[in-house]
């Protein structure tokens, strides 16, 4: 391990690999993978994708668009890396073949996430009948017929899903179909995600994304990177962490696993200075306990108080509430912040010694520090921490939520929302000449416990996999049996098509995908930047796909008629285009985007100045509380003390090569775990359970168990553990935010015992 790494890991972190391992993340095997796909027989196609102009489908950084499909939004090329091949891949297979849904449905449930997503391409629409056990053909009459009953019921009964993959102007139509209804049931994908940002933000600087743009990114000479792998889930921004530590930059990476491309990775912008020898990214490694993170930043506050490295000058002129938090890490000692966050208190002091010797620091996080029972106060730490060092407001620093999937943000802009701003719902009652609903929505959890409690007739599902994405799938699978119809409009099938069954009837409409739409859309990326993606064709010969937007305006015209809004006209997205520009803020250039081709960055959401969106133009500063991290005893679990065993705190998240709860290949080389169904654990703990690597186990939380879990050894800190959703989402109960609604994905606690008979031959 290079010398200027810390880490309170108690093994140095590399130690644990075994051979196979990589020694550094990207490298080598990205440029396999492209070779394997780009020359293989898809090739063609792939490449003719990945050239299009238009977003690249997997995460929100962003990259492709009008520049063309290598171009980042600052104009440099070579930005696209392995993660696009891998979606583009699954969305260009072939179709599914019509045996596969000749079988029972049984069969089908027998499949898992990659089976699934292998079967192909949806091509005609589908329907699964209340009785029957088979899906079957169904025509779009009939669709319309059962679709247009469903949804006349009461707004209160009737509710949305979606992911971020669809276009903004589908999703726009989506929130006003339904408000136009007068459901605010706007569940989506980000209630599980990036919810507590958005809360979090919003109270501090009156705005809920980004603040940094990816120009300013390049100007800053510090990152902080907290719960975010974007080795993994991000790859492009790892070229901006190299850029950085090239031009004398520091990364301090906060994460209870050393995931190795965050030491070191491999990129292929950079062939010969980084893919082969890999390039240094941490300057320090922390890695505190999941659920933490609090201690750890008021801890950075707190060092960052006593070595007079304050900014007290910038507090007075542009925070409020600042004197609270610093009163707040002043009364807190270094003994409760150690033992919550079990960072050493020297390796707690370099970190901030790290920020306060930086010019412009970016504080940077994602998934560890969302999915947490406290997240909003995670959130709030964090804004405080880049606040107290005056980090926020300027050229190259400031907070950077790093969104998930690629247009998830563009949900939340278009009004996809259970927390709708005031002035998209005033410019919308403008727009329909009434007012709309005040009753509050259904977000993404609130949805399935009212399902559960038997209180939705219908729901509409715009892409994602509501069943699998949600904590305790047991109860997700039963929630959903309550609903009468449930439509899925999606690309491929997956877990939700054959457990997230409705009552009655169950409809599954298959749908272009970004690149195939016969009409032009747009995206946001999470840097703020707003793509134009172009018209394109589908390899799918004799389907019968349709757009997400001919769909949804057809539905709302047979729901709502053609006053005040003419729907059908709206099938061409550029009048689409048009209510977006009049009705959401920053959004305005929209309404020239199909004359001038012009993509834009969406205007009051840089801050290069210290002027936030609040009323006062300055950033509320809020006092954030230690948690108290107590794990279940293993009675609690039910499993006698006689039982050697381990209580240890879950997390749950990526393979290197999944998206969301779709699996593209069963191993996780860069982490050494051979297939899905294992857990990574700190040696000392495993043996404190009478465990050793490779024993079989059984992991068990508060909803299920799975069992003949293999154990790997890993850098990992002690007490934590790992393993992959969506297959580790049988095993708890959601334990929720209380401000975001979002789960505790990241903090699950588990009991972890050998399994009987247990050894791997
Ligand atoms: N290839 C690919 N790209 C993706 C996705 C994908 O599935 N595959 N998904 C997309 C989506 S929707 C999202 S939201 C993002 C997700 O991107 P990430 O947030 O990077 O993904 P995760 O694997 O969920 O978790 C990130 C990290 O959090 C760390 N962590 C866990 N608990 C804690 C904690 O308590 N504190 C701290 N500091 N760290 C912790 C974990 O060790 C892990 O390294 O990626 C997007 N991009
Ligand atoms: N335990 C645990 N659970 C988690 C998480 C975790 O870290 N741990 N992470 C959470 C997070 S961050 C998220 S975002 C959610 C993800 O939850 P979702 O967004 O609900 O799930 P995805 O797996 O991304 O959805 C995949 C499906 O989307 C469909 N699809 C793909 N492209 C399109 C398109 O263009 N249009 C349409 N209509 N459909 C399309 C395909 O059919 C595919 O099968 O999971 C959450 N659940
Ligand atoms: S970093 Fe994200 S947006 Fe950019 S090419 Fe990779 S997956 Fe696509
Ligand atoms: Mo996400």
């Amino acid at each position: 391990m290079d010398a200027d790494i810390t880490s309170s890991a108690l093994t140095d972190p590399l130690s644990e690999k075994d051979e196979q391992t990589p020694d550094l993340g990207g490298g080598l095997p990205i440029i396999g993978y492209w070779a394997k796909h780009t020359l293989a027989p898809e090739g063609a196609k792939l490449w003719q994708t990945l050239l299009h102009k238009s977003a690249c489908l997997s995460c929100a950084w962003g990259t492709g668009g009008q520049k063309g499909g290598f171009t980042n939004e600052t104009g440099e090329k070579l930005q696209r890396c392995m993660k696009s091949v891998e979606a583009i891949a699954s969305e260009i297979q072939p179709p599914v073949p019509s045996v596969v849904f000749a079988q029972p449905i049984a069969e089908l449930q027998q499949l898992n996430s990659y089976q699934a997503d292998k079967l192909g391409r949806l091509s005609f629409p589908m329907i699964l009948r209340e009785g029957k056990s088979h899906y079957e053909h169904i025509s779009w009459a009939e669709i319309y017929d059962i679709a247009t009953s469903a949804f006349n019921k009461s707004p209160a009964r009737v509710a949305s899903y979606s992911s971020g993959r669809s276009s903004n102007e589908a999703a726009y139509l989506l929130q006003l179909m339904m408000r136009v209804l007068g459901s605010n049931n706007l569940a989506d994908c980000s209630d599980l995600c990036h919810a507590p940002s958005t809360f979090g933000l919003k109270q501090m600087f009156g705005s809920s994304t980004s603040m940094v743009s990816l120009e300013n990114l390049q100007h800053s000479d510090c990152v902080v990177l907290c719960g975010a792998n974007p080795a993994y889930n991000h790859p492009r921004l790892m070229n901006e962490l190299i850029k950085l530590r090239d031009r004398g930059g520091k990364v301090i990476v906060i994460n209870p696993v050393v995931e190795i491309g965050l030491v070191k990775f491999g990129s292929p912008a950079f062939p010969v200075k980084s893919l082969l020898p890999g390039s240094e990214i941490a300057s320090i490694y922390l890695q505190p306990m999941p659920g933490s993170d609090v201690a750890l930043f008021v801890g950075i506050q707190k060092a960052l108080l006593e070595t007079g490295k304050i900014q007290t000058q910038y507090l007075q002129a542009h925070t409020e509430g600042w004197e609270a938090v610093i009163a707040s890490a002043k009364a807190t000692s270094w003994e409760t912040i150690t033992q919550t966050c079990q960072v050493a208190k020297a390796d707690i002091e370099l970190a901030a010694e790290a920020i306060a010797s930086s010019q412009a620091v970016v504080f940077a996080w994602a998934m560890g520090i969302t999915q947490q029972e406290n997240s909003v106060d995670n959130i709030f730490s964090i804004a405080n921490t880049a606040l107290l060092t005056g980090n926020a407001g300027k050229v190259g620093a400031g907070t950077m939520p790093i969104r998930g999937h690629s247009n998830v943000q563009g949900f939340g802009s278009m009004g996809v929302t259970v927390q709708l701003k005031k002035e998209i719902q005033a410019a919308l009652e403008k727009l329909i000449g009434r007012s709309l609903s005040r009753v509050p929505g259904y977000d993404t959890r609130s949805l399935i416990e009212a399902a559960d409690a038997g209180k939705v007739d219908s729901l509409i599902c715009v892409g994602g996999n509501l069943y699998a994405a949600n904590p305790d799938s047991t109860q997700a699978k039963r929630a959903l049996s309550k609903i009468e119809t449930i439509i899925y409009l999606a690309t491929k099938p997956n877990l939700g098509h054959f457990h997230g069954l409705a009552q009655k009837n169950t409809i599954i409409i298959p749908v272009f995908a970004r690149f195939e739409n016969p009409h032009k859309t747009t995206t946001e990326s999470g840097n703020n930047f707003v793509r134009l993606n172009d018209e394109g064709k589908t390899h799918l010969k004799d389907a019968d796909l349709i757009s997400e937007v001919e769909f949804l305006t057809e539905l709302a015209y047979r729901l709502h008629g053609d006053t005040p809004i003419d729907w059908r006209q709206l099938q061409d997205t550029k009048y689409v285009r048009q209510l977006i520009a009049q009705t959401i803020p920053g959004y305005e250039k929209i309404g020239e985007i199909d004359a001038t081709g012009e993509e834009f960055t969406i205007s009051g959401r840089i801050f290069e100045q210290p002027k936030f969106a609040t009323p006062s133009q300055k950033a509320a500063m809020f006092v954030t509380p230690i948690p108290q991290l107590e794990l279940p005893k293993a009675q609690d679990f039910g499993v006698p003390n006689t039982i050697p065993s381990i209580v240890v705190a879950l997390i749950t998240g990526r393979s290197y090569s999944q998206h969301n709860t779709v699996v593209y290949q069963l191993d996780d080389k860069y982490r050494g775990i051979p297939h899905r169904n294992c857990i990574l654990m700190h040696p000392q703990d495993a043996e404190s359970a009478g465990l050793s690597d490779r024993s079989l186990v059984t992991v068990q939380g508060d909803a299920g168990k799975l069992e003949n879990v293999e154990l790997i050894y890993g850098s990992i800190r002690l007490g934590a553990a790992l393993m992959f959703y969506p297959e580790a989402n049988v095993l708890f109960k959601a334990k929720i935010d209380r401000r975001s609604g979002t789960p505790a994905f990241k903090r699950v606690p588990a009991i972890v015992y050998a399994q009987v008979n247990s050894k791997v031959s």
